[in-house]
């Protein structure tokens, strides 16, 4: 089973997938760990790592390309190297870009997705920072970005909330309905529309909290990944 980490910088990729790596060995399953980070070098022992063939700041003074441009080139060079770094286990956890969008809205975003995916189960896993999340407007933000990551990847995928050891957060859809209402005017219609709308991903039916620092949560992400491929399962 793979399961692809996005989201945004910062947002802690990084140390989940270190960390739920570790739970997993903990559980005796065989994991592999794999950056597909081309511009930092990975926090964990990993298995297969897109900087041994290819290091963004070097790309940068290679082709005199701004960070963004070498991004964009490192993509590239990541794209002809997949038999190196697609590998199989139990687990193979994939870590991805920083910035979401190299990986979301290249083309070899999604070569590497649809490599990934062939022969074994997928899931993505979007990481959103539960500090991003905490009011009404920015809740209805990540929901959005939900959804977006579910459609440009094709992918099934789970929304989780993360460091919340140091921001709880409420993701109870009907009180935040009454929040954004209470607060009236055209932007509150506006997010009680989309909230309806993106009241349709998994997230309300759902609602994964997680620490990647005190792995709080990890068995519920454990239970919520096994019922996305059960065929018995119901992730309502
Ligand atoms: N408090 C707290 N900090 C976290 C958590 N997960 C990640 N971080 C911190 O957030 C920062 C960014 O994490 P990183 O994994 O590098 O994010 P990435 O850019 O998405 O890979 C680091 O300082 C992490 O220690 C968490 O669950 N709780
Ligand atoms: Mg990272």
């Amino acid at each position: 089973m793979n399961l692809i980490v996005i989201g945004a910088a910062g947002s802690g990729k990084s140390t989940f997938v270190k960390n739920y790596g570790n739970y997993l060995k903990n559980k005796e399953y065989n994991v592999k760990l794999v950056n597909l980070d081309p511009a930092s070098d990975p926090i964990y022992g990993s298995d297969a790592n897109v900087r041994d063939y290819v290091k963004t700041e070097s790309v940068m003074s290679e082709y005199r390309l701004g960070i963004n441009g070498a991004l964009m080139k490192s993509m590239e060079i990541v794209a002809e190297n997949l038999d190196e770094v697609v590998i199989k286990d139990d687990y193979t956890l994939y870590d991805t870009p920083g910035q979401m969008e190299i990986f979301l809205y290249t083309e070899e975003g999604v070569e590497i997705i649809e490599r990934i995916m062939e022969d074994s189960w997928t899931a993505g896993l979007f990481i959103a920072d539960s500090k991003v999340a905490s009011t009404p407007e920015n809740f209805v933000s990540i929901l959005a970005q939900s959804a977006i990551v579910s459609l440009r990847t094709g992918l099934p995928a789970l929304t989780v909330f993360n460091k919340i050891d140091i921001m709880d957060i409420n993701l109870d859809l009907e009180e935040i309905k009454c929040s954004i209402s209470e607060e009236g005017g055209v932007l509150a219609e506006l997010l009680e529309k989309l909230l309806d709308f993106l009241g349709q991903t998994t997230v309300p039916y759902r609602p994964l909290k997680i620490s990647s620092l005190t792995q709080a949560g990890f068995d519920d992400v454990f239970s919520a990944v096994n019922e996305l491929f059960c065929a018995c399962g119901d992730i309502s």
